[in-house]
């Protein structure tokens, strides 16, 4: 069995996504953040980072992945689904991935920091967050004008990058400059897998949601 340890945020949902995408049972634990039990001793047992989300496969030995983009490649390989056979179409899946890793969520992360959790209003760091942010929303967007999703087939390179466009507005970064993206964007909300894969774990209560806001500053989404 499956084990994804998890919470209400883009890095957690693309793991969930793809769970749901390749309909294999698995089990959730959510980590709540606000608690920081992300930061505790069993947890960064697991996951060296302090962070969500960490996958452990229990039917192999317990084996522990963390790093969303490691775990998608794990599920996607050990699934052989959501990746290409083909070295070289496999490659440019993985490219797209590790940009997403290295780019678009960071920066993503960081404009939502700014803009959203930062009491102290910083505008040339905002400028810059929500600026790199849209310049890698355009990469996506110029990717797309020819083509449904970022590589071929539907991939884990589209549900690395899906749950970081959803979350622009959250981010206030605006995608409405960028037709290609809006119709990708479209196209995968209306996966079944995909609507249950970010019901996962269960949504926050309204009070909850209240309490994320007031914990200005801290990263709880990077
Ligand atoms: N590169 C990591 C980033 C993970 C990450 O930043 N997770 C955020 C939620 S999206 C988190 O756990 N934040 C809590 C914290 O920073 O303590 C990954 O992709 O797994």
């Amino acid at each position: 069995m499956l084990e994804l340890l998890t919470s209400e945020t883009p890095n957690g949902w693309k793991v969930s996504i793809l769970l749901e995408e390749l309909g294999v049972p698995y089990t959730v634990t959510p980590i709540a953040l606000t608690d920081r039990v992300q930061k505790q001793d069993w947890y960064v047992a697991l996951n060296p980072n302090g962070r969500i989300p960490t996958l452990i496969d229990h039917a192999a030995g317990d084996f522990v992945v963390f790093e969303s983009g490691a775990i998608l490649l794990y599920l996607a390989e050990k699934y052989d689904r959501f990746i290409p056979a083909d070295t070289q179409a496999r490659s440019q899946v993985i490219q797209w991935v590790m940009w997403q890793m290295s780019g678009l969520g960071p920066m993503m992360g960081q404009a939502t920091v700014f803009n959203r959790y930062f009491e102290e209003k910083l505008p040339s760091v905002i400028d810059r967050y929500t600026r790199e942010s849209q310049r890698l929303l355009g990469v996506l967007d110029a990717q797309l004008a020819t083509r449904d999703y970022l590589v071929g087939d539907y991939s884990i390179a589209d549900i690395a990058c899906f749950p970081w466009v959803r979350g622009h507005d959250w981010a206030g970064v605006e995608i409405d400059g960028f037709p290609h993206l809006l119709r990708w964007y479209d196209r995968i909300a209306k996966r079944p897998a995909v609507q249950r894969g970010l019901l996962v774990p269960e949504p926050p209560s309204a009070q909850d949601m209240a309490e994320k806001t007031i914990l200005q500053g801290k990263t709880i989404i990077a």
